[in-house]
């Protein structure tokens, strides 16, 4: 991997992993595009490209003209935002990935693309979800995972596109904020602590799911990518998490920094529906087995690195 295309780049991946692909690999060789214009973000000031990744022909031409080996396609709506617009999240969730699959066919790049937690579903076996388990998701986002879980299995198996991908948990972070998921509440919750010392979750207290800090997702990403092509037996949606964590478990670990931190409840049906019919904590042997991977961040960590960094902010 040496030239980087990105999709999506102003979310709450995209803007990290933009961040730490320049510095490995040089800002000239590193492209983020998006919908929107970098206004507020960390990205900008820099060289940026707008694309709606609905627009294919705009896409080839971006290609055609930077000329990446790879592309990280990350332009997606994420569990929550799909339930409000189901046809709009399809639109963007199917017609984008195959944009960028279809890219990547015809300018022969290294692809990566996130899938999720949100790919399982009720039927799924909520402790220790195997790599390779049932897959009946009942949200939109969860159709559109599997889906394109599969869609790039068969880019790989019948195009031979050098397709990647993990199933990330939730992902907690202070760069930039969540995009419209589920697992938000895990982020917000930090940033209330700090401002206000209170927090009402909308996900009930005894919900677990996975989570993982961003250091880690983006590292994870990075050394996927970069894994020895032979070591893979699997090529899309490795399993990957750090922590199974719920409130109750997140406000007791504020506590010990700040010790009158108060968590109440006001459960938002939806998005609790959808966190139930997701698993308590997956497995992720395959990913440790076939390219090393290995969080660094637990929640003790991953609690004071985000309290410093919310602090420092304000
Ligand atoms: P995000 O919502 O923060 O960012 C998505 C970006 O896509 C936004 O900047 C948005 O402007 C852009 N976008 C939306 N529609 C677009 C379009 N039509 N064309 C181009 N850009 C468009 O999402 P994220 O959290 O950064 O997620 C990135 C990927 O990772 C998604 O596929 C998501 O499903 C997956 N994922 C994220 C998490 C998480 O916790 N953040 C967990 C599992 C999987
Ligand atoms: C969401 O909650 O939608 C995302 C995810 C786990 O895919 N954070």
């Amino acid at each position: 991997m040496e030239r980087i295309i990105i999709t999506g780049a102003l979310g709450q991946i995209g803007t990290e992993l933009t961040l730490k692909l320049r510095d490995i690999y040089g800002e000239e060789n590193v492209l983020p595009t998006d919908i929107k214009k970098p206004e507020s973000s960390a990205l900008k000031g820099k060289t940026f490209e707008i694309l709606d990744i609905r627009d294919a022909d705009r896409l080839s031409e971006l290609v055609t003209a930077f000329k990446p080996d790879t592309i990280m396609h990350m332009a997606a709506l994420l569990s929550a935002t799909c339930e409000k617009d189901p046809k709009l999240a399809w639109d963007i969730n199917m017609g984008g990935l195959i944009n960028a699959l279809e890219v990547a066919r015809n300018h022969n790049l290294k692809f990566f693309t996130p899938s999720s937690i949100g790919a399982f579903g009720p039927s799924t076996p909520k402790e220790n979800t195997p790599q390779v388990t049932i897959q009946r998701p009942t949200s939109m986002y969860g159709v559109n995972k599997v889906s394109g879980e599969l869609l790039c299995d068969y880019y790989f198996s019948k195009f031979g596109v050098d397709t990647r991908g993990v199933r990330f948990p939730g992902l907690i972070s202070h760069v930039k904020e969540p995009g419209g998921g589920t697992t938000d509440y895990a982020v917000e919750i930090f940033f209330e602590a700090v401002k206000n010392g209170r927090y009402t979750s909308y996900i009930d207290k005894n919900t677990n799911m996975d989570m993982m800090y961003m250091d880690d997702a983006v590292d994870a990403i990075i050394q996927l990518m970069e894994a020895d092509a032979d070591r893979l037996e699997n090529r899309n949606a490795f399993n990957v998490t750090a922590m199974s964590i719920n409130p109750e478990m997140v406000a007791n670990e504020i506590r010990k920094h700040i010790p009158g931190f108060k968590l109440e409840y006001d459960v938002d049906p939806i998005r609790q529906g959808i966190a139930e019919s997701w698993p308590n904590v997956i497995d992720s042997t395959e990913a440790v087995k076939q390219w090393d991977f290995n969080p660094q961040y637990n929640l003790a960590k991953m609690t004071e690195i985000m309290l410093q960094a919310i602090r420092n902010k304000q």
